[in-house]
This record gives C-alpha cells, sequence and structure tokens, in this order.
C-alpha cells in the first residue's frame, strides 16, 4: 500500500462525495421543514386576525339585528292598536338611535307600508316584493324559514348598495309582514373594522354570489391566503386574509446559499483527511524506500505467528538477510545509488517469497523474511540457496553494472518448543554475524 494510488483517492472521493451529498440532503431538509414551519405560523397567524374580522363583523351586526327583534314584539303586542304615526315615531326613534341604517322599512303582507326616513327612499313605498324579482327571493326565504335573512350587499332600488335584513312577522301565527334593516355597507364595515386594522395583512370580502364588496378582488386568485367563512342569517360572506409580511426573511435564502458550500467544503475537507489517514496508516507499517512492511509491521506479524506457530504446534523460520559491503555502494556512488540498490535487492528478495511469506525491511539494508507453517528443515535451505542464487548475476543499477551478494543468519523454531520472537530474532542476527564472519554472500542455521 503506498500514499495516493488511484484506489485511495477513488476510495477518499466516495466516502467525501457520500458524506457531502448526506451532509447536503440533511441540511437541505432540516431547512426545508423550518421554512414550512414559518410558511405554516405566518398562515395561522393570517387564520387567527381572519377569525378576528369575523368576530367584529358578527358584533357589528348583531346590535342591528336586535332593531328587527324589537320592533317585531312591538308589532305583536300592539296588534290591534297600530296606528301609521306611532309606527312613524317608532321608526324613527330606533333610526336615530342605530348606525350605519340607511333606512328602515316595514311591508305590511308584501307592499313596503312605511320608511323612515321618507326622503330619498320615496320610490320603494307601496312597492310589492313579489315585483321585485332581485330581492323577492330572499324576502320569500324569511317567510318561508320563518328566520331573519341577510341580502346583501346589492344594488337599492333608491339608489347606492346596502346590505339588507329581512325579518319575517308572524301574528297568532299567520304571515303578518316583513320588516327591512337596509345597512349601508362602507360605514358598517369601516366601523366593524376599525378598531382591528393591522398594516400585516390585507383582506377582502366577497358575497355569496362571489362579487367582492370589500377590498382588492384580486386577493382571492392570491396563493397562499387564508380564507374563512363568516356564518350570517341565511347567508354567508367569504374572507380573504393575507399575510404581507409572507417573504421568506433573508436568512433562508443565506442558508439556501450557505448549504451546497458547507456541504462541499465539509467533502472536501474529508477528501484530503481520509487521504491523509490513509498516507499515515500506510507509512506506519510500510517501508517508504521499498514499500515493503516495515520494523512496526514485522513485530506485530512476528508476535502473531509466533503464538499461532505454539498453537499449532508448526515450525517457523526467520531469515535475516543483509547486504554484504553496501556501504561501498553508498562511498562509491553516493546515497541515492545505495537507496537504488537497496530497492533492488527488495525486489529480488520479492521474487522469492510465497504468499504465505512475510518480507520486511528492517532498515539499513537489513531484511527479514518471515516463513511461516514450514514443513522441513530441508525447504529453508532451498529458499535460502535459492535467493543467495538469484544474486549471484549482475546487476545494473542506474546504469552501473554491480554485483550485488548478501549474508543470511536463519532461525528455527521446532514445533514442539514454544515460538519466542525475540529469540527467534536473537539467534537469526547470531546466524548473520557467522554468515559476515566466514567471508559473506552465503548462508547460515543458527546452531545452540
Ligand atoms: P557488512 O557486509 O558487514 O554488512 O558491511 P556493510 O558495509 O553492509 O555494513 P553495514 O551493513 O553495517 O552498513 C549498512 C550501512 O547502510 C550503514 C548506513 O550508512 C547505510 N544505510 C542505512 N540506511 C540507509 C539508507 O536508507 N540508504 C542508504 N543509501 N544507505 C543506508
Ligand atoms: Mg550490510
Amino acid at each position: 500500500m503506498h500514499e495516493e494510488t488511484p484506489k485511495v483517492k477513488i476510495i477518499s472521493l466516495v466516502i467525501a462525495c457520500s458524506a457531502s451529498l448526506l451532509i447536503f440532503f440533511l441540511l437541505y431538509t432540516l431547512s426545508g421543514f423550518q421554512k414550512s414551519k414559518y410558511f405554516s405560523d405566518e398562515h395561522k397567524a393570517a387564520n387567527d386576525y381572519g377569525e378576528l374580522l369575523r368576530f367584529e363583523v358578527d358584533r357589528e351586526l348583531n346590535s342591528l339585528l336586535f332593531i328587527s327583534n324589537g320592533l317585531s314584539s312591538y308589532l305583536t303586542v300592539y296588534k290591534d292598536e297600530l296606528d301609521p304615526e306611532k309606527i312613524n315615531e317608532i321608526l324613527k326613534d330606533l333610526w336615530t338611535k342605530a348606525e350605519h341604517v340607511k333606512n328602515l322599512g316595514i311591508a305590511v303582507g308584501y307592499k313596503l307600508t312605511y320608511v323612515y326616513p321618507l326622503i330619498g327612499n320615496e320610490k320603494v313605498i307601496e312597492k310589492d316584493f313579489r315585483e321585485i324579482p332581485l330581492q323577492w327571493k330572499k324576502v320569500k326565504l324569511a317567510i318561508d324559514s320563518r328566520e331573519g335573512v341577510l341580502d346583501g350587499p346589492l344594488n337599492l332600488i333608491q339608489g347606492g348598495k346596502g346590505i339588507i335584513y329581512r325579518y319575517p312577522v308572524f301574528i297568532d301565527d299567520k304571515y303578518w309582514g316583513i320588516l327591512s334593516t337596509v345597512i349601508d355597507t362602507d360605514s358598517f364595515m369601516n366601523s366593524a373594522f376599525k378598531r382591528v386594522k393591522d398594516k400585516r395583512y390585507t383582506f377582502a370580502i366577497r358575497a355569496e354570489n362571489k362579487e367582492v364588496f370589500y377590498g382588492d378582488p384580486a386577493l382571492f386568485k392570491h396563493k397562499g391566503i387564508a380564507l374563512i367563512q363568516s356564518h350570517l342569517p341565511n347567508n354567508k360572506w367569504e374572507l380573504a386574509i393575507e399575510n404581507n409580511d409572507l417573504k421568506l426573511p433573508l436568512y433562508f435564502l443565506v442558508l439556501d446559499v450557505l448549504i451546497p458550500i458547507l456541504s462541499l467544503l465539509t467533502g472536501l475537507a474529508l477528501y484530503y483527511y481520509v487521504k491523509e489517514r490513509f498516507r499515515l496508516t500506510s507509512h506506519s507499517l510500510t517501508d517508504s524506500l521499498t514499500n515493503l512492511p516495515n520494523r512496526r509491521y514485522l513485530d506485530n506479524k512476528l508476535l502473531e505467528a509466533s503464538s499461532d506457530a505454539s498453537n499449532n504446534q508448526q515450525m517457523l523460520a526467520v531469515m535475516l538477510i543483509d547486504v554484504d559491503y553496501f556501504k561501498h555502494f553508498n562511498d562509491t556512488y553516493g546515497h541515492h545509488f545505495g537507496d537504488e540498490v537497496i530497492k533492488r535487492v527488495a525486489k529480488l528478495l520479492q521474487l522469492k517469497i510465497r504468499n504465505s511469506d512475510t518480507l520486511s525491511r528492517m532498515g539499513g539494508d537489513e531484511f527479514v523474511m518471515l516463513i511461516e507453517n514450514l514443513k522441513a528443515e530441508k525447504d529453508i535451505i532451498l529458499i535460502t540457496t535459492k535467493i543467495i542464487e538469484s544474486f549471484q548475476a549482475e546487476q545494473v543499477v542506474l546504469d552501473k553494472n554491480i554485483q550485488i551478494t548478501v549474508s543470511i543468519g536463519v532461525a528455527i523454531n521446532s514445533p514442539n518448543e514454544n515460538a519466542d520472537f525475540k529469540a527467534l530474532m536473537r539467534n537469526a542476527d547470531e546466524a548473520l554475524y557467522m554468515a559476515k564472519g566466514e567471508g559473506r554472500n552465503r548462508f547460515k542455521f543458527y546452531a545452540k
């Protein structure tokens, strides 16, 4: 394993990309969740405001509806002594006290008999409701249902717009007539909402026939508006409320930009971090000159191998291989040349190992070959002979023909004794010393 192999790059890239994407989706989902919470809170605020408006409409209307109740009671109680003058007096009194009322009318049967004030309303006097198709429907509904009916806003016969409250009067269970309270739409609306005006909201109201009579009709087509229904006597109005503050706060926009940047930066940092980790781990166990396992790796491996050998009663061999007169290469051709010689030695030794063997560089010109599960001593003789032989041919290193030889010290752990890797290393070193002493370019077995 060496630094910056394509494999390491790909693994680092995959880890970094996955983490980057994960962070992106996580942050994106979180921010989306926050956004929808923000919108839902704002929408709820608009809804609450709508409820307040509806309450104000109901409140303002109730006081007007009671006029009819009172008048109806009067007519029922004094049914036998009704006189036009008294009725007009009562209408005047009620009209003076009431706010937003354009006029009050009483139809005896179906014809409007009394109207107060008369001035400006002369046109309607003596009108028969059955001959006013636009109004008859609601008048009939009031009579049939025996309940008050709110009609409008609608165009009035006498001109202008108004909301009309019709209240049927039944005396002795027989239809007697109808009371009309004509309400000035603008005055009513302005009064109803004067206490609850709020610049943060825009609203509009439409009647049952979908005609918008208050506010901007386009509001009903806007997205994200709150819709509230106001239930009136036999009528329904619909309120559309828009939250003017419903603009995404700046920090959401900043987040939209920051999230991809943050995810990318995390990915990038992770890429270099993972690559560095790979480099460090591979470095800590690998010799950087030859890419062979280093002494640290070997120490662990020896520990493992000697315990395996003891447990399974197997033979274990340690070969210490040292280049002969290596200093000479350094001294003659320089340190760099010496390095190339070490690399060549590593390569030649690598050709001689099996998959189950471990070749490592101890440092300097010294290598260790660990041979596990050795079947017989003669096998090791075969390997060492082959190694010595492989160095007999001249080598070309950096355009120089040189002769490299090695000396080998071998220590074997027999299957019936507990393997002690420290002792093995010591013995192999002793054997190597002997090989050197006997003239080099040879192998020596440790003998007790
Ligand atoms: P001997 O036959 O007794 O082994 O003689 P030698 O000259 O090989 O002596 P020895 O093994 O003791 O010397 C190893 C030398 O290798 C000592 C040191 O200067 C040199 N050396 C150690 N590490 C490196 C290295 O990484 N590169 C190079 N070029 N030289 C190194
Ligand atoms: Mg040497």
